[in-house]
């Protein structure tokens, strides 16, 4: 070593120059220049790539955690102010946030794409191409967790204290791949290659008990209690993601939990016996944060899924406990510093669970603790199905949670007690109303639980929620008629037009200027452009480049070739019999029928794309996925057909290539069988992007049609009443295929195996279901929805007023923005009020 140079020289630090000034503008400073040098560093120091070999896919991490860096003091602010000002925090306790991409979005919202697109152009590299190469974290089946998604970008943008609460799922919801028309699932690996936007804290960690018996004792003071003793524990640890709010300083947290053996191995005291029971234990234990359910599973037996929402909602509960204890806030003001909202009964054990730790960890007296647990409870409820209403067999509970079966009793009976004495000697309504279900084998009630523990029980849309008052919670209802409320959902505009669509956003900015995206209502002001026709002509050009890139998109993922310039009628969502993915087939098989019979005839050429995933278990949403691709090879190989009409089953539906899909739809297809979808929120999203609707009285499509006008949205079919009426009376699917020769004829040419390659077998379940049963009136809907697509294709034929209704869709979509109905849950069921935060 020269020892000219004194070790020492490198710990006498040189005095802060401007050069630490420089590398502190790398870390935060939002001109493009800084983005590059921080994308460069982050390349060399936190991924450690040679440059030759530097992937786009590292330019994507290096801008991630380049931007997350920009987020960090917003973040940290805001939980410092929150803190400091003591205010209200909204917890929105969710099994699913079905996030999407976030890098994009984070650009969005911080207002810096442009400077990284400069800063990646200097760097050689295109911002499209990086931010492709996102895996999005897909911790959701669909609608309730991209609802839950949405609710934190407003409640972030709309400046409320909050955060969301949830699992971090090793494996999310499936990737779907199309092997000869069927679906094929592939486990979503989503944390391969590392996610640059969450943090782990490992000291945010809580215990949660599993199993075991409950045990009385007397404490110091000599009262009687109860205690758990469990059989296992497992450790949960929070990870925390950053939501950035749109154009301020507030960015919220997203804290998912993730599950861990409580022992890590003891090398030096095991015996061979210790050790595999440790293997054992490990393995257990991380398993209850494994995998997201898909949805449409049926639940008997999944004591594990049962484990994941106890899991996470105690992890949940203990936190803002613990919050409260470090800021030195009494007990006794739980629900003033809290308002805990339910999404859906998958967290309805949070009733129970805060119960337990009022009364039995923080000694509280029971009417203390029930004061305080209803006072904090929201509850949203998204389903009237029957089947989708969550029951746990009671056997399963006992095993798995003693103490809160033991908690779940106490509540009903003190509630029964009420019941009673509101409703002397109504029987049949105490059993109707118990958390217990008595019929068959017996069960814990979670939608009651969620009912009865919360001061506000909400539906998601205006008709959803009258029939849930009028259906599955009526006596509830009837108890407590000043507890219920509607809350329809809405969508973020950041994400689902500012990001998906940036022709409409510029062409919007230039109408209206830059603040629509937090006030959606200033849309209305298009409303007077649309009748002039150079506006029209630039709303075309716009949804035409959208539809090439969808066109580009759906060639490079299936090799179809789709033609711009025809109508593009999407339907893209779960697969499920309710939303009736078959009855838009029978539409494209009769229109196929008619020109193959009619080779004169001339339709307007049409697109008909779908997209979406089927629950893996589901038998019948799996051969829809298969009828619709076996439609649409032989349609687009039949040269009497295609130049006409074509179809496309878009692979993988995710948040990631719905934001091409919204953008290029001229026709919305909304078409479930009334009362059947709770609300919609795709519909929201299509209307936003200028898609125009066909659709049944069903969900938000009710006040969609209310707010566009009746004379801008294509309805049919039964309503809900008529279809309850015709349920009552018996519907006869049989009636329908022998009064009408073209039903029967469709349905004869898909069960004769033409579309199968002769074979026969494939479609006859489908088919067999639709006329010896039809559960949801698929058959008694078909003829009113052929004639209304036969007004849609009139209507296609006049582009001028086809457009003017497309501009009039956006132009009155303002109501659907999620920040209105954040808004509204805040001011009517949280009481939560914005807080500024300052950098
Ligand atoms: C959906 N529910 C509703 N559930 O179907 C839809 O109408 C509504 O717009 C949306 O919620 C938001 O309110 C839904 O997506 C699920 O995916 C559950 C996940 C867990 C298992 C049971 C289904």
């Amino acid at each position: 070593m020269d020892s000219k140079v004194p070790l020492k020289q490198a710990k006498t630090a040189a005095p802060v120059t401007t050069k630490g000034l420089a590398e502190l503008d790398v870390r935060t400073g939002m001109q493009a220049a800084a983005l590059k040098q921080a994308v460069t560093d982050h390349l060399r120091y936190s991924i450690g790539r040679l440059q030759v070999v530097t992937t786009p896919h590292d330019y994507y991490y290096a801008l991630a955690l380049a931007v997350r860096d920009r987020m960090q003091q917003r973040w940290i602010n805001t939980s410092q102010t929150y803190f400091d000002l003591n205010r209200k925090i909204v917890c929105y306790l969710s099994a699913e946030f079905l996030m999407g991409p976030h890098l994009g979005n984070n650009l969005l919202n911080l207002g810096i794409e442009q400077e990284a697109r400069t800063a990646l152009a200097e760097l050689g590299q295109d911002l499209d191409t990086v931010l492709e190469c996102e895996e999005e974290p897909g911790l959701g089946n669909g609608g309730l967790g991209r609802l839950a998604a949405c609710y934190l970008d407003s409640l972030a943008t709309l400046q409320r204290p909050a955060i969301g609460y949830g699992i971090r799922y090793e494996f999310g919801i499936f990737d779907q791949e199309i092997h000869d028309g069927w679906q094929t699932e592939i486990t979503d690996k989503w944390l391969r290659y590392g996610n640059p936007w969450e943090i782990a804290k490992p000291e945010v960690v809580y215990y949660v008990n599993w199993g075991g018996h409950t045990e009385h004792y007397r404490d110091v003071a000599g009262n009687d209690r109860i205690r758990w003793v469990p059989y296992r524990v497992v450790k949960g640890t929070a990870y925390d993601t950053p939501i950035q709010g749109y154009d301020v300083n507030n960015c919220n947290t997203l804290r998912l939990w993730s599950a861990e053996a409580v022992e890590s191995f003891n090398f030096q005291a095991f015996n061979i016996g210790d050790y595999y029971q440790a293997v054992d234990d490990k393995v257990i234990s991380e398993t209850v944060t494994k995998v997201l359910y898909p949805n449409d599973e049926p639940q008997i037996g999944k004591r594990l899924r049962l484990g994941q929402q106890y899991f996470f909602v105690s992890c949940s509960l203990q936190d803002m406990l613990h919050i409260l204890d470090l800021v030195g806030v009494p007990i006794e003001n739980f629900a003033q510093r809290y308002a805990v909202q339910l999404n859906d009964t998958h967290p309805s054990i949070g009733v129970a669970e805060l119960m337990r730790l009022l009364v039995d960890e923080r000694q509280l007296d029971w009417d203390k603790a029930w004061a305080i647990t209803v006072q904090t409870f929201g509850y949203t409820n998204h389903t009237l199905l029957p089947e989708a209403l969550e029951t746990w067999p009671l056997s399963m509970f006992q095993a798995l949670l003693p103490r809160h079966l033991e908690i779940i009793y106490e509540i009903n009976r003190y509630f029964l007690d009420e019941v009673r004495a509101r409703f002397p000697g109504d029987d049949a309504r105490v059993a109707r109303m118990s958390l217990i279900g008595e019929e068959g084998e017996k069960c814990v009630r979670m939608a009651h639980l969620a009912t009865v523990g919360s001061h506000a029980i909400n539906g998601v849309a205006a008709l959803h929620s009258d029939l849930l008052k009028a259906s599955v919670l009526k006596d509830f209802y009837e108890m407590w008629p000043e507890r219920f409320g509607n809350k329809t959902n809405g969508v973020t505009p950041r994400r689902f037009l500012a990001l998906a669509n940036p022709g409409l956003r510029a062409l919007l900015n230039e109408a209206l200027g830059e603040q629509w995206p937090v006030d959606l209502e200033q849309l209305h002001q298009l409303e007077a452009q649309a009748d002039d026709v150079a506006f029209r002509r630039e709303w075309r050009a716009v949804k035409e480049a959208n539809k090439k890139r969808l066109a580009d998109y759906i060639r490079a993922h299936t090799g179809i070739e789709l033609d711009p310039s025809w109508l593009f009628d999407i339907q893209v969502k779960r697969i499920h019999e309710y939303k009736r993915q078959h009855l838009n087939v029978l539409h494209i098989v009769t229109l196929y029928r008619r020109l193959k019979e009619n080779p004169a005839l001339k339709i307007p050429p049409r697109a008909f794309i779908f997209g979406g995933k089927a629950a893996p278990g589901y038998f019948m949403a799996k051969r829809i996925i298969k009828l619709i691709n076996a439609v649409a090879e032989t349609i687009n190989t039949d040269p009497d057909v295609n130049m006409c009409m074509k179809v496309a089953f878009v692979p993988n539906f995710n948040v990631q290539n719905a934001q091409l899909i919204y953008p290029a739809a001229n026709l919305s297809e909304q078409i479930s069988t009334a009362g059947k979808e709770a609300s919609g929120t795709g519909n929201m999203k299509f209307m936003l992007n200028g898609a125009l609707t066909i659709g049944t009285l069903d969900g938000a499509n009710v006040e969609i049609r209310e707010e566009v006008g009746a004379e801008n949205f294509f309805l049919f079919g039964l309503t809900a009443e008529e279809v309850e009426r015709i349920k009552r009376e018996g519907h006869r699917p049989a009636d329908y295929v022998a009064s009408n020769p073209e039903l029967r004829a469709v349905l004869e040419l898909i069960n004769s195996g033409h579309f199968s390659r002769g074979n026969a077998e494939v479609f006859r379940p489908v088919v067999d279901n639709l006329i010896y049963s039809d559960p949801f009136l698929v058959l008694a809907d078909y003829a009113t929805y052929v004639a209304c697509q036969e007004r849609v294709s009139a209507a296609w034929q006049d582009k001028e007023n086809w457009t003017r209704m497309s501009i009039l869709n956006t132009a009155r979509s303002g109501k659907f923005s999620s920040d209105r109905a954040i808004r509204e849950y805040c001011d009517e069921i949280w009481n939560v009020q914005a807080v500024t935060v300052k950098l």
